[in-house]
């Protein structure tokens, strides 16, 4: 097989960067090595920036979203159970959509097959090849056959745990990286989540986290150790867990849990971000904790500099804008970085905290709910910078 760019990988950055080629005529094929089903189904993400949603709806991935998604104008920072609400909309003029990661991905496959080129699921045994050259290649195995795939560019697009980054040689990139304390122990319920908007609750149990995904629909987080075994968090621990780090404003209404799972919390970068004719893009380069809900609206991010470099270059523009792909990310990237690690540090129990700490974290909590100006900061990074 032949194709301009090869994309290892169908998330949410793999996807979208096969879309924006798509609309400018440029060819790709997607390889993604689990089944249509794995990836329509796995719950992630659910929450998109003001750009990120504007975009999806640019490209004609945005119809279900715009009758399914919520809008949401502010978010709620719970103080040990008073409530605090950050009013986006007066404060920046701009709002959030909450739309579960795997509806978006679900949006992207149903363009992708209906045109929008190859996108091969269940791919075996991946790797890559000769990517300094200008043909690099992909070889895989697919429906029991070995396959070879001669490109222009690859773009690595399978994240944190892919193939690309590690086909990349020892001592080429540099790594930043931090570890958390603990993770999130997180549920999807059928029950009313407790408030119509998200709550950021700080409290002396440890940080919880009230989101949604419709209005019949909670997603709920609690922080616990981060190597906590899931058979020691039965059904009744986590809720009252949830209820007790609620506190009194709200009411918590409790449902069937139709899935559980554990995250761990983690900060990482690697730059640069491109080796030879590889270019990586979304969780493959970076990783943030989810406390600033940045990861997939980073990945999108990425691919939206990546595909204006990809057109520059089969426009005959040169590789200028594909040399500088990298620099032209880490900014934003390094934004989100900053942005995550404050508001998880902010708001998480940390296993060796002094009182000082805990005395900081509420002075800047009380400095972001009663200042106008603190308030805004927060606000116009969480609906998300406009892209350069
Ligand atoms: P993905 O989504 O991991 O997609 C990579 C794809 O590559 C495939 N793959 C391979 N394919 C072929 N060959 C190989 N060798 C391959 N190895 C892997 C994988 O199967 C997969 O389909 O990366 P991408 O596209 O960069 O997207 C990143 C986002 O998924 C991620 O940043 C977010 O989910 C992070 N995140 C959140 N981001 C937000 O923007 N807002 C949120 O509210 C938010 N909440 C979250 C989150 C992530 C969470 N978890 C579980 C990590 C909440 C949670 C709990
Ligand atoms: C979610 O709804 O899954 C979600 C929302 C906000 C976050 C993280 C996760 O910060």
């Amino acid at each position: 097989m032949r194709t301009q760019v090869g994309i290892v990988g169908a998330g949410p950055a793999g996807l979208m960067l096969a879309r924006l080629l798509h609309m400018q005529g440029i060819d790709s094929i997607i390889i993604e090595n689990r089944s249509r089903d794995y990836i329509e189904n796995r719950v992630r993400a659910g929450l998109i920036e003001h750009w990120a949603a504007d975009l999806l709806t640019e490209v004609g991935a945005g119809a279900r979203m715009a009758r399914e998604g919520l809008l949401h104008w502010g978010i709620n920072i719970g103080i040990n159970g008073d409530l605090h609400r950050i009013d986006f909309q007066k404060l920046v003029g701009k709002r959030v959509t909450i739309y579960g990661q795997q509806e978006v991905v679900k949006d992207l496959v149903a363009q992708r097959m209906a045109g929008g080129g190859p996108l091969l699921f269940e791919v075996d045994g991946v790797s890559l090849h000769e990517l300094t050259s200008k043909t690099p290649r992909i070889k895989f195995t697919h429906a029991g056959r070995a396959q070879e795939i001669e490109c222009d560019f690859i773009a690595g697009c399978d994240g944190f745990h892919g193939i690309s980054r590690p086909s990349i040689p020892d001592g080429v990139l540099s790594i930043f990286e931090r570890d958390y304390p603990f993770g999130w122990l997180g549920i999807l319920s059928e029950s009313p989540p407790p408030d119509h908007e998200l709550i950021y609750s700080y409290t002396d149990r440890g940080f919880a986290l009230y989101s949604l995904r419709s209005p019949e629909l909670a997603r709920l987080y609690v922080q616990c150790d981060p190597d906590e075994e899931l058979e020691n968090w039965p059904d009744a621990r986590i809720w009252n867990e949830l209820g007790k780090r609620l506190g009194g404003a709200r009411k918590l209404a409790q449902g069937v849990i139709l899935q559980k799972g554990i995250t761990p919390m983690r900060s990482f970068v690697v730059e640069p971000m491109q080796y030879g004719r590889l270019l990586l893009a979304g969780d493959s380069a970076h990783i943030v904790p989810p406390t600033g809900a940045k990861g997939m609206n980073l990945a999108f991010a990425d691919v939206m500099v990546l595909a204006r470099a990809f057109e520059a270059f089969y426009r005959g523009k040169g590789d200028e804008r594909l040399a500088g792909y990298s620099a032209a990310c880490l900014r934003r990237v390094w934004y989100a970085q900053r942005f995550s690690w404050w508001m998880t540090q902010l708001l998480h129990r940390f296993p060796n905290e002094s009182a000082f700490d805990r005395r900081r974290q509420l002075s800047d909590l009380d400095y972001i709910t009663s200042s106008e100006a603190a308030a805004r900061s927060l606000a116009e990074q969480y609906v998300g910078l406009p892209l350069a």
